[in-house]
């Protein structure tokens, strides 16, 4: 339905000083270390690796762009909550996030990739907190719900929107595997740029 016919990095970037210009409608794409942000990207994208699979979770501590059909830009968050990750490096990353949610004008939507096995930790809450706070549409993905039935997806999907208060629509069960709910992202962003 989305036919992408390019798909680049463009840079990495700490300070807003270093982000690609205003010019594109952007989608930014927010989780835990290991939660499968990588890999929802490179799904949504039809490429193996466009964004490398980590081996090593949480090395990625910058905001990294990519232009997606010279059409709208993806921002890949360096993903939170990883242990391993120095406390000097851990602690760029709220001033980094929070600067850029709150004085990207081209911010369209930030899709938050919870998995779907696992409760939201503090770190997720506070993100929507945040996202809510600023007024920024977001989209929650329940990532590798292949590891689980759709009926316990859909269960899952339900506790966690009881849990943050959200809609209906705000949820979406996804597998990079079996391909449940890549359509539905697809439309969601297309919607909202
Ligand atoms: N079964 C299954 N595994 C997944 C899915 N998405 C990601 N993974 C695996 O989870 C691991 C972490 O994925 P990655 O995209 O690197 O996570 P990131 O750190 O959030 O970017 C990798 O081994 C992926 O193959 C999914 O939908 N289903
Ligand atoms: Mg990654």
């Amino acid at each position: 339905m989305m036919k992408i016919t390019s798909a680049e990095f463009i840079k990495s970037a700490l300070k807003q000083s270093d982000y690609p210009g205003e010019s594109l409608p952007e989608v930014a794409f927010a989780g835990k270390s290991n939660v499968g942000k990588s890999t929802l990207i490179n799904t949504l994208l039809n490429r193996k690796n466009l964004v490398k699979t980590s081996s090593s979770p949480g090395r990625t501590q910058m905001l990294n762009f990519f232009r997606i059909n010279n059409q709208i830009n993806f921002v890949d968050f360096p993903g939170y909550g990883f242990a391993k990750v120095p406390v000097r490096v851990r602690a760029q990353w709220k001033p980094m996030v929070e600067n850029y949610l709150k004085y990207r004008k081209t911010l369209k939507m930030v899709i938050i990739l919870l998995d779907a096995r696992r409760e939201p930790s503090s770190d997720d809450a506070s993100l929507i907190k945040w996202l809510e706070t600023f007024g920024i549409p977001f989209l929650i993905v329940l990532t590798k719900s292949d590891k689980i039935s759709k009926n316990k997806c859909s269960a899952q999907k339900k506790i966690i929107k009881d849990f943050l208060l959200l809609k209906d629509e705000e949820i979406i069960c996804f597998s990079a595997v079996t391909g449940m709910g890549k359509q539905e992202i697809i439309k969601r962003i297309i919607r909202v740029i």
